[in-house]
């Protein structure tokens, strides 16, 4: 059986989970508590950090080494060329845009007033453990904090990064919201960029559609992000490459 470790929000996790919905693998997923969750990834892989997929004996970390291993050992639905110059643009893409989804989370992170629907959106699939869980979210609010170097020079940072981001993703489909990445279907690069950048878009059905508590000015930015071409590819991705993203995860858990 597979098991995925994951944080269902962590869009990391997602690239993961759309993957193995892509190739029709049956998983189960794992829910770790953030903090906590070291305990066991380190026993596990030696990391720190979420996803984590066992399959069978196999436990393969990092989104992108998982992404590479579901290639090579099943490869119904590919999302990558074996080999030649398309593999390396998407893995090119693939590489980019993981860079990306740091900016993305960390700008995020800056911009929330209220914490209150996003640490709901951590831990709600953990236990209540009379009252232990709520008391940990303000130590998590601060853990994430620092963990993501959200600091105004850093946010203000990533904003840039992220919008050039975006620019360049718009390039590439030459402003066309029904294009692909790379070549004229679904690849890793695609997967990518759409789930890495997913958490800005909040696409309906997935683990962010729930989540608020922005600052207005965020919410001005995030406006026009839905609005231009790179922010309705996002969308279109989702629509049509994408169906019930948090219906299935929940089912497996
Ligand atoms: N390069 C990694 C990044 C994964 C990542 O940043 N995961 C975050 C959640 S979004 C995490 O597990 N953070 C907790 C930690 O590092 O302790 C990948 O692609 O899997």
């Amino acid at each position: 059986m597979r098991t995925l470790y994951q944080f269902s929000i962590s869009h990391y996790c997602e690239k993961t989970r759309w993957q193995l919905d892509h190739k029709g693998l049956a998983y189960r997923v794992e829910h770790l508590f953030p903090g906590l969750h070291r305990l066991k990834t380190r026993r596990m892989a030696g990391t720190t950090s979420l996803p984590i997929l066992r399959d069978g004996a196999q436990v393969v970390a990092d989104s992108t080494d998982i992404a590479l291993y579901l290639e090579a050992t099943y490869p119904q639905a590919p999302l990558l060329p074996s080999a030649g110059p398309l593999r390396e643009e998407i893995l090119a893409l693939e590489d980019r845009h993981d860079r990306l989804g740091v900016h993305v989370r960390r700008w995020l992170y800056g911009q929330i007033e209220d914490w209150a629907s996003v640490t709901d959106a951590m831990l709600r699939v953990h236990r209540p453990l009379f009252g232990l869980r709520d008391r940990a979210k303000p130590m998590l609010v601060k853990g994430l904090r620092t963990l993501y170097g959200v600091t105004p020079e850093r946010v203000a940072k990533s904003e840039v990064e992220l919008l050039d981001g975006l620019d360049a993703l718009e390039k590439r489909i030459h402003n066309d919201p029904s294009r692909y990445l790379v070549g004229d279907h679904l690849s890793l690069a695609d997967i990518s960029a759409a789930a890495l950048y997913a958490p800005l878009l909040s696409p309906p059905d997935t683990p962010w559609a729930n989540i608020g508590g922005f600052s207005a000015p965020a919410r001005e930015v995030l406006d026009r992000i839905r609005e231009r071409p790179a922010g309705q590819w996002i969308l279109e991705r989702y629509r049509h490459d994408r169906p019930h993203a948090t219906e299935q995860d929940e089912a497996r858990a």
